[in-house]
């Protein structure tokens, strides 16, 4: 952290800390959260709203609009991250929060959205406190985080923190063909004369409120967690080509069924993680393309991807040799090609941040008798842990009912949401005033 933030605790931005997260206002919060989960609202109370489609677009318009109502001055930079300012009394390093708004195919109302939209409702507080804080405060949205239509995820954040990689993420494609570039560059176009943030600026620290999306916070019993850090993640292409072929002529020992060659993959796939039940990790074979696709034609085609996580990154480690030795192994060698296309290493955020949030969360809970925060990692990754190579970087999270995420179903308590908001407060008027 930068070396005045470790002035020790000055009571005096504490106090205004406690008062910004006793201004956080719950029904404006659900509120909003009701509204921007409208722009791609389906019928099962889920979002449909992938990373720069038209419906993302008018979802960011909205958050435009909503934060130059609370007096922020809103930037966009050349991956469309968007910056929603709060101005400071001093040009210092600003501290940033937010997450991002694009969702899942299938995704809910609050993976992402949720921490952008506390975010404003942290500028709300503050505005409604009458706190000017020493540091600028911005509210982030990061571009593309699932990255679920255009691979890899946590475009936005990473090419914010290394400009470098934007000009690779641009030949991306999606489902129908379409490039991230063209995408992207029509949400620029949308944006019309927001001022340009021309690349990465110092940051006192990032600060994202996110739910867990998984069961650890609701088996505890607790409404707030401090995440100390994310597990490592890897996601790989496989491409197996056989030969189509007619599905009631062709005989079993002559064919090249790319989908038997990538069912052969799988099982051992499945059977490395069986067997690395003790390391926690978690293997996801998501997508699945099959080529013709038809039920009654031998697949001369197979694509799968492979989302791997484990927090010891040696496993994952092991498995990416495990996985070239069945490859380089196979009989059909010849038809299989393997690309990894996103890896990010273990997070871990610093026990002087984690000390700020746990501060802002003690608050929140104590002041609602409820049981203190828990420490926790995090099983989903997040803009965070790019972030936590550019500034002081920590996360908040509130529970998740059932643990479920990435599904319509995905839902939160409105009192946790709001205790997730004023921990957010104090955590970044804390801060903001060091
Ligand atoms: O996949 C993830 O971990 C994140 O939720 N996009
Ligand atoms: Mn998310
Ligand atoms: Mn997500």
């Amino acid at each position: 952290m930068n070396p005045e933030m470790n002035s020790g605790l000055d009571q005096a931005s504490l106090a205004l800390a406690a008062r910004a997260q006793d201004h956080v206002n719950s029904d404006r919060l659900a509120t909003a959260i009701a509204t921007l989960a409208r722009f791609g609202g389906r019928d099962d109370g889920g979002v449909a709203r992938q990373t720069l489609t038209p419906i993302d677009l008018e979802a960011r318009a909205w958050l435009v609009a909503q934060a130059r109502a609370l007096g922020c001055e809103v930037f966009i930079d050349n991956c469309a991250n968007l910056f929603f300012r709060r101005p400071g009394k001093e040009a210092l390093p600003a501290v940033l929060t937010g997450s991002h708004v694009d969702t899942q195919p299938v995704g809910g109302k609050l993976d992402g959205a949720y921490g952008v939209l506390a975010g404003l409702e942290v500028i709300a507080a503050l505005n409604d406190a009458g706190i000017q804080t020493r540091r600028p405060v911005e509210v982030v949205v990061w571009t593309n985080e699932e990255g679920s239509r255009f691979g890899p995820g946590t475009m936005g954040s990473s090419a914010y923190v290394n400009p470098g990689l934007l000009q690779g993420y641009r030949a991306s494609t999606d489902g129908s063909g379409a490039s991230f570039g063209d995408a992207l560059d029509v949400a620029l176009a949308a944006a019309g004369d927001l001022p340009r943030r021309a690349g990465p600026e110092a940051a006192a620290a990032f600060i994202e409120l996110h739910i867990e999306q998984g069961p650890v916070l609701e088996a505890a019993g607790t409404p707030l967690g401090v995440v100390t850090g994310i597990q490592s993640v890897r996601w790989y292409r496989v491409q197996c080509t056989g030969v189509a072929a007619h599905a009631g002529t062709t005989p079993m020992d002559i064919r090249n069924d790319a989908m038997a060659t990538a069912i052969s993959l799988a099982q051992k796939l499945y059977a490395f993680v069986a067997g690395e039940a003790a390391s926690n990790m978690k293997l996801t074979l998501g997508r699945w393309h099959v080529d013709p696709n038809s039920i009654n034609t031998i697949p001369g085609k197979v694509e799968f991807t492979i989302d791997v996580r484990c927090l010891d990154e040696s496993v994952l480690v092991r498995f990416d040799q495990q996985l070239h030795g069945w490859i380089d192994t196979h009989a059909r060698r010849d038809g299989i090609s393997l690309e990894c296309f996103f890896s990010r290493t273990p997070t871990t955020f610093p026990q002087a941040m984690l000390q700020v949030v746990e501060r802002g969360c003690v608050r929140a809970c104590s002041q609602a008798g409820l049981a203190p925060p828990l420490r926790l990692t995090s099983g989903a990754f997040h803009d965070a842990m790019y972030l936590a190579d550019h500034c002081p970087t920590a996360m908040i999270f509130t529970p998740s009912k059932a643990g479920i995420s990435h599904n319509a179903a995905e839902d939160t308590d409105q009192h946790e949401l709001y205790l997730g908001a004023q921990a957010l407060a104090h955590v970044v008027t804390e801060l903001a005033n060091q």
